[in-house]
């Protein structure tokens, strides 16, 4: 299909009315532009500054991975995260870090590091070395640390869905029946807009709702199922919509604003604690790269990744942080320094760790005492 074509098909498929310079950029485009504005978070310096460290890492290891795999360092697929920064952050820094819990799908390596899995474990399981944090089982689309509360990434769309639901199930369970005052955990799920056509999807919606569990379903809706454009895949392309058939809170926030993540975020968890329920909270965002390091990413328009381009998450939060006096442009770019190295590092620890034994090949499959 050219450029021409997906124009076309777009306005076939769209909104009554949509100009044509909208269908360069696409419908996608058109509903960030229009955008109810959503209470954004203000932060304080430390937070500002720890907010912009945690996207960077997640941009810079990112970066780096499609460097390994292209020097034949990585096997199977690599699904990378970058334009999307500010869900991962946004959402997973709002939350109590190893209280709360994180369930991801296969593009988990950022979530995994803002969830505070080093660097330098997930690098190595991206290597399949023993020091991964899968022990190098898992690679890229199954990372998991219990010590850091991330149940999982997955493979399989929306499979991590009912796992975090259970987890929320978990967290009430415990409270109400159990009479445990303290267990007041948040799970939060991410899963694509692609994703939110299976029935997986709507079930947990369901369950959610009926049992009011804390839970955040967190759709990064990045236009983009592999080469499919969610316009074209969907009744209704406005996720957040979906909720109301299931009488929960719904909100949609702009994916490429940190600050509005995380608010949206904070009121989603509050609501959560508060034992009021579960949230479905769709971040409008965009992947920068292709599906997978094994896609040339020749189907989407120039036009559209230019648009989405110069709403970069990591650049907007710098000129807010900067605007705003809460950082210098040489303080930021100090911590880009520091994050290189880290970076660095975790390569240098991964590529000299050691691989699995052999012998053990099957260890972990099932639980040990
Ligand atoms: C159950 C299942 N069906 C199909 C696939 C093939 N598949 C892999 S990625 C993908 C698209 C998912 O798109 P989306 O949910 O928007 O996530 P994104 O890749 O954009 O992050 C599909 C259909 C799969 N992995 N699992
Ligand atoms: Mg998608």
């Amino acid at each position: 299909m050219t450029q021409a074509d997906l124009g076309q098909s777009v306005a076939s498929n769209g909104a009554p009315g949509c100009s044509a310079d909208v269908n360069a950029v696409g419908l996608h485009a058109e509903r960030l532009l229009n955008l109810y504005p959503s209470t954004p978070a203000v932060v304080t310096r430390d937070e500002g500054l720890m907010l912009y460290r945690d996207m960077v890492l997640g941009r810079r290891f990112e970066d780096k991975c499609a460097e390994m795999y292209y020097r034949g360092k990585m096997f199977g697929f690599v699904h990378l995260y970058n334009g999307q920064e500010a869900v991962s952050t946004g959402v997973i820094k709002a939350m109590k870090m190893q209280h709360d819990w994180f369930c991801s799908t296969y593009r988990d390596h950022v979530h995994a590091l803002s969830c505070g899995v080093p660097a330098r474990e997930v690098m190595s399981e991206l290597f399949g070395k023993e020091t991964g944090c899968s022990k190098g089982r898992g690679g890229s689309m199954h990372l998991f640390s219990k010590e850091h509360h991330l149940l999982g990434g997955y493979a399989f769309i929306g499979e991590g869905i009912p796992v975090a639901l259970g987890a929320a199930f978990t967290s009430r369970y415990k409270r109400d029946a159990l009479g445990d005052a303290s267990s007041d955990a948040v799970t939060a799920a991410f899963f694509g807009d692609g994703t939110c056509n299976i029935g997986q999807f709507y079930e947990c919606l369901n369950m959610a709702a009926l049992w009011k569990l804390p839970i955040l379903f967190v759709v990064e809706n990045n236009k983009w199922a592999i080469g499919m454009d969610h316009n074209r895949a969907t009744s209704d392309p406005e996720i957040w919509r979906k909720a109301a058939a299931f009488g929960m809170a719904g909100e949609e926030v702009d994916g490429m604003d940190v600050l509005a993540v995380r608010g949206a975020a904070q009121r989603a968890i509050e609501r959560a604690r508060a034992g009021e329920g579960p949230t479905l909270l769709e971040c409008l965002t965009y992947r920068f790269r292709g599906h997978s390091l094994a896609d040339p990413d020749e189907l989407r328009a120039e036009a559209e990744k230019e648009f989405w381009a110069q709403r970069d998450p990591i650049k907007q939060l710098a000129a807010h942080l900067i605007e705003h006096n809460l950082a210098t442009a040489d303080e930021l770019k100090g911590i880009d320094k520091e994050i290189d190295a880290e970076v660095a590092d975790c390569v240098e620890f991964a590529l000299a760790a050691p691989e699995p034994k052999p012998e053990e090949l099957t260890r972990y499959i099932w639980a040990e005492d």
